[in-house]
């Protein structure tokens, strides 16, 4: 018998190819029915709210090497891109393939050049001469919703959803508290920019079939999107996923840019191909959180939390995409792990003039978690009450039962008080407190802050019939190798080495010699796709199942074989081979089974419902009170996933996590000027988080499996992002707090560090 490899640190099969040979990205496919392809060039609006007074192509299409040239005009017969929640968004605010009319911002595409090569295309959409009635720009989420300009004319509003009643909020919710705080803060845009920026390559076949080969985050979510917007069945249509160069929440699905280039495919009975610039990417790609909220919190001077109010405009950008439903998200999680007695939340989605935006690495979570964290400490402050205390008072304690929130969240388990114990006790709380203290007293220059958050947040979640589900099949072959079919889509997080070791364990099968697809549609026509840090809850769970499925379904074959009782076998994992009980010579191997008959399980597991992980970030900033520089120096977390299948994996989940969290507190942020265009728009204004602004971070380990999987293991993809981005930020205003400081909105550049200095104590500052 084989120990089981789970919780090992098994190391990632998937990273020599990419070492030596290198991935194969969209770009890179040189699949032969790609043979003389043409290349698509997008022209993008160069404003961000006007009339198309007239598109003239005639100087672009006698550009060298052009092919055709296509406008909104042409595509008019095509549906326009679905927005993403039916019923709870104006249907009317749905974004046409190519601007014909409107352009609604900067980098909207509304013509493509298509060229024999791909160099060709930036000089010929330099041609493309396009007569502008410029509007008025709404770009400031905060007026949008009462703005007089309105983006869609035919709706008469810029709202795109509400959740919740604004107008019932309760008028005595903060009744009976000592201590009330409220402020307006801002859950800053951020843009996802993976590596590899977006592409697709498609060719249609003789009987009217369409291949597409398009970096996603789920090949199937990717060709319903697709067939939506090219008005096709979807079994006329396969989508391939090559490898694929970060997502992080961005490449699910399709946008318009993906459609306009199989459409020109077929309408130009050639296959063509498109990738993105960077620059495009900064503008083109759906940015991330984007959001106002306004905080309100009250309770006794003893730091016991009474009532919480969250109140969230959410900017869409132009288009109603997954953008305008992030506040449900934010709204399910508000009272994050706290157990607050009254709790409300309300938010109101609204269109602007700006690039559109979608799910972002947490998606809505961060974004609640940011809010109550800052709230916290808002009050804690006040009180004159140390935040980790006040913390304490306020968690929920530790439950191994399922908790259903005022929210209508069911918490699975949880045990925060634990870890915010473990995480102040790694980060040597005390101690830090103390240099602290010492610093004040001395008068230093350069401050030392200490930020807290407790986080809990979802993963998994899922609203199909019967619960979130995930589809494997595990096939053994004859050779003694083994091929597991997933319907997840790993892009970086290691699912092959982890979906091998799933299998691995219950088949005794070796890791190398299993091997995992996905992304394929005519192969996997099933699956959820990776997001929402489901896919080992899930779709690891799904692999598991089917393992041992498969293991019952050998196990009856050997037993005919051997004519034994089933009952009286045993699998040995050290040999992948059955044996009647007592009698160790008579084995049979799952191989020779496989050379028998075709030997495959095809498993859905399906979860009761989503599981919540939670844990506690404990941060370490300096800040120059002279010039308002802030140097991250620590980073401290817990962060609980449940059981742990692959510790290597989970820790690097945690590393990315954090580093992207710390960044959208410390730099990032797309920024555009009042007319709408986009100041961001390159990596040169941009200030994508690079490992010189992060300390290495330090982990300390914390296991509360869920009983919602066999695995025990609850998603840990995006919690380093939640609990990172307020631990920072916390930290910073910590540093200066006892300047006068109570709250400096991210990121925390010099100049806002420095402003919030110099303000300091005034009414400004005290109150927003
Ligand atoms: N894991 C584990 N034990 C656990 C939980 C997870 O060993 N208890 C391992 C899993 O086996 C898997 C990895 O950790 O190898 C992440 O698993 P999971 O939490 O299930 O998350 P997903 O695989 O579904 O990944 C999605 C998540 C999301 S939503 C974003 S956004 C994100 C992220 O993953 N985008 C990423 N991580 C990313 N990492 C990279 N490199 N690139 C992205 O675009």
């Amino acid at each position: 018998m084989r120990v089981s490899i789970l919780g090992t640190r098994v190391i990632r099969t998937e990273d020599p190819r990419f070492l030596t040979s290198g991935g194969v990205y969209t770009d890179d496919v040189a699949d032969e029915q790609l043979a003389g392809a043409c290349h698509v060039h997008f022209v993008r609006s160069a404003v961000a709210h006007a009339r198309i007074s007239s598109v003239d192509v005639s100087a672009a299409l006698e550009a060298p090497g052009v092919v055709a040239v296509f406008t909104g005009a042409d595509l008019a017969d095509l549906p326009v891109a679905p927005p993403p929640m039916p019923g709870m968004i104006n249907a009317q605010m749905g974004q046409p393939l190519l601007a014909a009319d409107v352009v609604r911002y900067v980098g909207e595409p509304l013509a493509v050049v298509v060229t024999e090569n791909r160099y060709q295309g930036e000089d010929a959409a330099d041609l493309v001469d396009v007569d502008y009635e410029v509007l008025p720009a709404v770009v400031d989420m905060a007026g949008a919703a009462a703005s007089q300009t309105v983006l869609f004319p035919a709706v008469g509003s810029n709202v795109a959803a509400t959740f919740g009643d604004a107008a019932a909020l309760a008028a005595d919710l903060f009744d009976g508290c000592e201590v009330v705080v409220s402020r307006t803060i801002v859950n800053q845009r951020v843009a996802p920019a993976p590596m590899e920026t977006r592409a697709a390559a498609a060719a249609w076949d003789a009987d009217g079939k369409l291949t597409a080969w398009i970096p996603n985050q789920g090949a199937q979510g990717t060709r319903a999107a697709l067939a939506g917007m090219l008005g096709m069945d979807r079994a006329a249509l396969r989508v391939i996923t090559p490898d694929v160069g970060g997502a992080f929440g961005a490449k699910f699905g399709a946008d318009p840019e993906h459609a306009v280039v199989c459409w020109a495919a077929r309408r130009l009975g050639r296959p063509a191909r498109w990738a993105e610039s960077r620059n495009e990417n900064l503008i083109g790609m759906t940015h991330g959180r984007a959001q106002r909220q306004t905080i309100t919190i009250g309770g006794s001077r003893d730091g016991k939390v009474a009532a919480y109010r969250l109140e969230i405009v959410q900017d869409c950008g132009a288009y109603p995409k997954f953008g305008a439903f992030l506040p449900a998200l934010t709204i399910l999680m508000a009272p994050g792990p706290y157990a607050l007695p009254r709790a409300e939340a309300v938010a109101t989605s609204v269109v602007t003039n700006t690039t559109p935006v979608g799910a972002y690495r947490g998606a809505g979570r961060p974004e609640a978690t940011a809010a109550v964290e800052r709230a916290i400490d808002l009050f804690a402050a006040e009180a004159g009450l140390d935040p980790a205390e006040v913390r304490r008072l306020n968690l929920l304690p530790r439950f191994t039962e399922p908790h259903t929130t005022a929210f209508g969240a069911v918490y699975d388990s949880g045990d925060y008080a634990t870890a915010l114990d473990k995480a102040l006790l790694a980060a040597g709380y005390e101690d830090l407190r103390r240099e602290q203290a010492k610093r004040r007293a001395d008068g230093d220059v350069v401050q030392l802050g200490i930020g807290l958050s407790c986080y809990v947040e979802i993963t998994g979640p899922g609203a199909e019939e019967g619960g979130p589900r995930e589809n494997a099949t595990v096939e053994v072959h004859p050779d003694g190798s083994a091929t597991i079919l997933t319907g997840t889509s790993p892009h970086g997080q290691g699912h092959v080495t982890v979906w091998a070791m799933l299998a691995s364990d219950e088949l005794g099968i070796p890791v190398d010699k299993i091997t995992v697809k996905w992304g394929d549609t005519d192969l996997i026509p099933e699956g959820g796709g990776t997001g929402g840090s489901r896919s080992l809850q899930q779709g690891g769970a799904a692999v598991q199942q089917a393992s041992r499925e498969l293991l019952g379904l050998a196990r009856q074959r050997a037993a005919d074989e051997l004519e034994a009782n089933p009952a009286d076998l045993v699998f040995d994992t050290g040999s992948s081979s059955f044996t009647v009980a007592g009698d160790p010579d008579a084995a049979v191997p799952l191989a020779r089974l496989a050379e028998q008959e075709r030997l495959f399980v095809r498993a859905v597991f399906a979860a009761p419902g989503p599981t919540f992980p939670f844990g506690a970030h404990v941060a370490v900033a300096e800040v120059d009170t002279e010039t308002g520089k802030a140097v991250l120096r620590r980073v401290v977390t817990v962060d609980d996933a449940g059981t742990v299948i692959n510790p290597l994996l989970a820790e690097g989940q945690r590393h990315g996590g954090i580093a992207q969290g710390a960044a959208q507190a410390l730099l990032e942020e797309v920024v555009y000027d009042a007319d709408g265009n986009p100041l961001t728009a390159s990596f040169a204004d941009y200030p994508f988080v690079s490992a010189t602004e992060v300390p290495s971070f330090e982990l300390a380990d914390m296991e509360t499996p869920t009983s919602y999987n066999p695995l025990g293991a609850k998603g840990i993809g995006e919690a380093g992002t939640i609990g990172s981005t307020p631990a920072v930020q916390n930290a910073i205003i910590d540093a200066v707090a006892h300047l006068g400081v109570r709250h400096i909105d991210m990121p925390a550049s010099p100049q806002r560090v420095w402003a919030a200095l110099r303000s300091a104590g005034t009414q400004e500052n005290q109150h927003a």
